[in-house]
């Protein structure tokens, strides 16, 4: 009968990055026997697996943290303003360590299937080597970035050199003294080709297939006075973070960009430009994301600043990205990225101007052009089959009924809140599509402790089973599109409106994510939780 027998676990966890790792605190909070299963050897998710050299985040250090524990706000202390890889896996280290979660983490488990058992009321989950797991409830926290795509171009597999995506990039490495080549300039790319060309190798050769606004970084270390100033802060800095639409420490402004005098306008840009993160996006006039001209405007003025960094013109200008304005893509920062382009072992192949790659060959890539390019090393800084991906292909998801995600998406993505999918009952998403997301543990903070909220629902007025129902599907999907409506980065092609051309499929543009404001979707799910979470089926 239902509940019986009783399943392994009340909770399993799919994935231990900082979604996994906070989900098994709250879990274990609400003294639930919860386990994690994760597929790499340790936790962290994105910051175990890219250990490329550059990594590191774009948001700062201060605002890319855990906030529900004073303690680890007093002890741990940040070294840089945007801090790298390695210290990021530190964290996510010193926190599963200091709240004693390791020994609910099982590594090198990689989840094959998760089948909904309509007999049973629970979840059976299958990893690579067979062994199976079954749970109450199921939390999925597989990242938003977790599944590597190649590029689609013929010959991919037949590079006889060092070659290998940028999240596999190996442990132990040197290019030195070799020609290089990197397909891709995104925001790993734009991380990497500093680093890479910084360093004794022969050549880097950069092909890009489409340009993208970056813009600077900015970092630079924390000593201890400063760390001192910023943790008295943090109650302010967490607030900004709060307020704003995508959990970073500025908003937006919300002047019109044509409405403000050109001189004070200007000046406002170049007040920006100087600052750090992502300031120059998102704390910029709020209409330059929904208005052309003012889009148009500042686009321009992003691409001075490009010209102005470049030693050749004619280079500066395939730099600038065409088809798109700045800020309609995730913008990608950087720490001396266009000067890269000044040095004379670097050069831009530029798919536009000067030749697409036709196929990949075993000693290097051959341009459309004829030109055969002769390589030692080949990274594929080509991103991610984004949030979908990990759902949909890295694992058989099966709900009620045997039905599969795939086929209960087969006409777009819909969730409940981003949380919840109908047909796949007590099962809810962590940065699953359709929830907001910008500062990801900003973000998944509340997304966990939402998740905890509704756990706890259950346990105290026995509920078993949990489905969203179609009204309330229909309700959050509108919501969605209808908050993305007159958005110019809807018409662009990006991980951010479900697009990689590198999988099947992935060609039609849809809002990924809760496009409005962060406060808007906290107060939305919060009144949900409030009034007993009505539009899902609630079974005893
Ligand atoms: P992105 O941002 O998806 O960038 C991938 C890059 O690879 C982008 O420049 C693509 O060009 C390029 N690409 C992908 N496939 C191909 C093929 N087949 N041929 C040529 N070029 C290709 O991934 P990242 O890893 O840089 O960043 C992902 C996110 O991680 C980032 O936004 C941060 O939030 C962290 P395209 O633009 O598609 O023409």
């Amino acid at each position: 009968s239902i509940g019986e027998p009783k399943p392994d676990y009340d909770v399993l966890i799919i994935g231990a990055g900082l979604s996994g790792i906070y989900s098994l605190y709250r879990m274990r909070e609400l003294g639930l026997k919860a386990r994690v299963l994760e597929a790499a050897s340790g936790e962290g998710g994105t910051w175990w697996w890219n250990r490329y050299p550059g990594c590191r985040f774009d948001s700062e250090s201060y605002t890319y943290h855990f906030t529900f524990s004073q303690e680890v706000l007093d002890e741990w202390d940040w070294s840089e303003h945007f801090s790298p890889q390695s210290e990021t896996l530190r964290y996510a280290n010193y926190i599963t360590d200091k709240f004693d979660l390791r020994k609910d983490m099982q590594f090198d488990t990689k989840v094959k299937t998760a089948h909904w058992q309509d007999d049973l009321h629970t979840w059976l989950l299958t990893d690579a080597s067979g062994k199976s797991y079954s749970s109450t409830f199921l939390i999925t926290a597989m990242g938003i970035l977790n599944d590597p795509t190649l590029p689609n171009i013929p010959g991919v597999e037949s590079f006889k050199g060092q070659a290998f995506h940028t999240s596999r990039w190996p442990h132990e490495w040197s290019m030195d003294g070799k020609r290089v080549g990197i397909i891709g300039t995104g925001a790993t790319a734009i991380q990497i080709i500093p680093e890479l060309a910084k360093r004794p190798i022969e050549s880097l050769t950069v092909f890009q297939r489409t340009a993208n606004w970056a813009a600077p970084l900015r970092n630079g270390k924390i000593d201890a006075e400063e760390m001192t100033d910023l943790r008295k802060r943090y109650p302010e800095i967490i607030q900004a973070c709060a307020d704003s639409a995508g959990g970073f420490c500025y908003s937006m402004d919300t002047r019109k960009t044509m409405e403000v005098p050109e001189k004070e306008r200007l000046a406002f840009w170049e007040d920006l430009y100087s600052q750090r993160g992502f300031a120059k996006w998102m704390g910029a006039f709020a209409d330059h994301l929904t208005n052309r001209e003012a889009n148009k405007a500042f686009s321009d003025f992003n691409a001075n600043k490009i010209r102005q960094r470049l030693n050749d013109p004619a280079i500066a200008e395939k730099l600038i990205p065409q088809g798109h304005g700045f800020g309609t893509r995730r913008v990608p920062l950087e720490t001396n990225y266009f000067e890269v382009y000044n040095r004379p072992n670097v050069r831009l192949v530029d798919y536009a101007t000067d030749s697409p790659i036709e196929r990949i060959t075993e000693t290097g890539v051959v341009l459309a052009s004829g030109e055969k390019i002769e390589l030692d090393c080949l990274v594929y800084a080509t991103g991610f089959d984004a949030v979908t991906g990990a759902l949909l292909r890295g694992i058989d998801m099966r709900g009620i009924g045997g039905t599969t995600l795939s086929e209960a998406w087969s006409e777009g993505v819909k969730t409940y809140l981003g949380l919840f999918v109908k047909g796949f009952p007590n099962m809810t998403m962590i940065m699953g599509p359709h929830q907001a997301f910008g500062n990801i543990p900003r973000s998944i903070e509340f997304a966990v402790d939402s998740v905890a909220r509704f756990i706890k629902f259950c346990l105290d007025n026995g509920i078993t089973y949990a489905d969203a129902k179609e009204e309330g599907v229909q309700q959050w999907t509108d919501h969605v599109l209808k908050n993305s409506e007159g958005q110019l980065s809807n018409e662009v092609d990006s991980w951010l409106t479900g697009v990689n051309k590198n999988v099947a499929g992935k060609t039609v543009r849809f809002p990924v994510r809760y496009t409005g404001p962060g406060p808007l979707y906290r107060k939305t799910v919060n009144d949900v939780g409030d009034n007993g979470w009505k539009l899902l089926d609630l079974q005893k």
